[in-house]
């Protein structure tokens, strides 16, 4: 959506990645392009079966103090509570006797109305018990729907009433079929709510919306990468964690990766190694519905936006030769152990972790029912014979490409010699 800029001479960074994050409109005009250029992104993607989905900031407007003209053109006065590009005025905003902190923002994330009817960081909070704001949103979610986008990340759903979310995500267009998606195919949300068993928003409150963030995921694969004996309980609903067909999961997110919002206990980009494996076992593993970062590099400024041209506006992706990326862009969903494990979880969706897991501490193995069969090692290299539980025959390792032969038996001899991609996969179906 159209969102604020900060330009240069101000005294914040110029043109940080989350000014993003403080919308002015609805438009489809960003620091990634116009309205145009958005349509016809969408539907080359849907055209390749690639689907889009938004990331809609709809829990709030620009923070107080911000005026002036948003990415779009539309201009703004957040004080005023003034965004005519939407349009939306005051009443549009939670009124402020509702917010119960001294300064109303929020500041006690252990009482939910606190959480819900204050602003977030000074970003102004629209008031989603208004039949006004329902359909604004709705109206925008339906407006993406139409061009062809596929669903929703909700930002700062845990800074929104669920019955207010339910009431927008109602109101909002069933899939467009003229972008390939069958008849009556509802959007698939997925709603960010930040919970760490630390405060009185749970994932729990937000079943029945669509899929929830499972931030807990985040901690659970960084301590299980350093030491293996952890990744069995990665799943652990003694702590809270949402139910397997609930769990939005994700190794590492654009805030935590940077420090910012659930940051601790992460694993990023900047460690390869243990990155690879934890993305690798994340796509491996059976439990919730799993998303891969990609990134640019941010090197130590947690602020800097992505690479730019002259005039600010988002710089392209170069792909090498060798598929990889260059001009700052990391992709990490083009290295080849991350990219070829994407294959694996499409190729054994539905089937659980098999009986015959593997663990000693340096390296992990198991399979998904009888589909597929993954290993991977920390340190070294890796030549064993194991019970893959797979149907005799020979299959395409899919990092290498090399063949490997399943015995009668199901064991086969599992071999890693390339330490940079220390993963090892096989399936049935699937192609290297
Ligand atoms: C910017 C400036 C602010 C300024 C504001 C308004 O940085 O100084 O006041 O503009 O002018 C992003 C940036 C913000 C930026 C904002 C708007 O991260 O820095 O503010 O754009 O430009 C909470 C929310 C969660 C949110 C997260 C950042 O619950 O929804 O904060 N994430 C989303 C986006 C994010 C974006 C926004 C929302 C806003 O993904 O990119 O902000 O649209 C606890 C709570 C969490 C809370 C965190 C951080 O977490 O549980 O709910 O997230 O704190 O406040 C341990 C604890 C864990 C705790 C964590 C703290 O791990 O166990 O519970 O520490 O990291």
């Amino acid at each position: 959506m159209e969102h604020l800029v900060i330009p240069e001479g101000t005294s914040e960074p110029a043109y940080p990645w989350w000014q993003r994050y403080q919308p002015i409109s609805y438009k489809f005009e960003s620091r990634s392009g116009n309205h145009d250029e958005f349509v016809d992104m969408v539907q080359r993607c849907n055209a390749v079966g690639v689907r889009i989905f938004v990331d809609a900031v709809v829990n709030h407007m620009a923070g107080l103090g911000r005026s002036g003209t948003g990415s779009g053109g539309s201009s703004f006065d957040s004080d005023q509570h003034d965004f005519p590009g939407v349009p939306y005025t005051d009443v549009d905003f939670t009124p402020r006797e509702m917010c119960n902190s001294g300064d109303g923002n929020v500041n006690n994330y252990g009482d939910p109305e606190n959480v819900r009817n204050c602003n977030l960081v000074g970003l102004t909070d629209l008031y989603g018990a208004s039949s006004e704001v329902r359909q604004k949103v709705a109206d925008y979610f339906s407006s993406a729907v139409d061009i062809g986008v596929a669903g929703f990340r909700v930002d700062a759903a845990k800074h929104m009433w669920p019955d207010d979310l339910k009431a927008m995500m109602d109101l909002t267009n069933n899939l467009n079929t003229d972008q390939g998606f069958p008849a009556n195919t509802r959007p698939f949300f997925y709603h960010e709510v930040i919970d760490r068993n630390d405060g009185a928003v749970t994932v729990q409150q937000y079943y029945g919306l669509g899929r929830i963030t499972e931030f807990r995921y985040c901690q659970k694969i960084t301590w299980g990468i350093d030491d293996f004996s952890q990744l069995w309980g990665i799943y652990d609903p003694g702590w809270g964690m949402a139910d397997p067909d609930k769990a939005f999961v994700f190794v590492d997110n654009h805030d935590n990766q940077r420090g910012h919002g659930g940051a601790g206990d992460t694993i990023t980009y900047k460690q390869p190694h243990n990155y690879r494996l934890g993305v690798a076992f994340t796509l491996a593993q059976p439990y919730g519905f799993t998303r891969i970062m990609s990134s640019y590099d941010f090197g130590t400024d947690t602020d800097v936006g992505p690479p730019h041209k002259s005039d600010w506006s988002t710089d392209d992706v170069v792909v090498t030769a060798d598929g990889q990326c260059s001009n700052g862009w990391v992709c990490e969903h083009r290295w080849p152990s991350i990219t070829k494990m994407v294959r694996f979880r499409n190729a054994v969706a539905g089937a659980l972790t098999a009986d015959n897991k593997y663990n000693d501490g340096n390296v992990v193995a198991f399979s998904r029912g009888n589909l597929g069969f993954f290993a991977m090692i920390k340190q070294g290299t890796l030549s064993m014979n194991l019970q893959t539980g797979m149907p005799a025959g020979t299959y395409s390792e899919l990092v290498t490409c090399a063949d490997v032969t399943v015995n009668g038996d199901g064991t086969a001899q599992i071999t890693i010699t390339n330490e940079e991609e220390p993963i090892f996969a096989i399936c049935q179906g699937c192609s290297c």
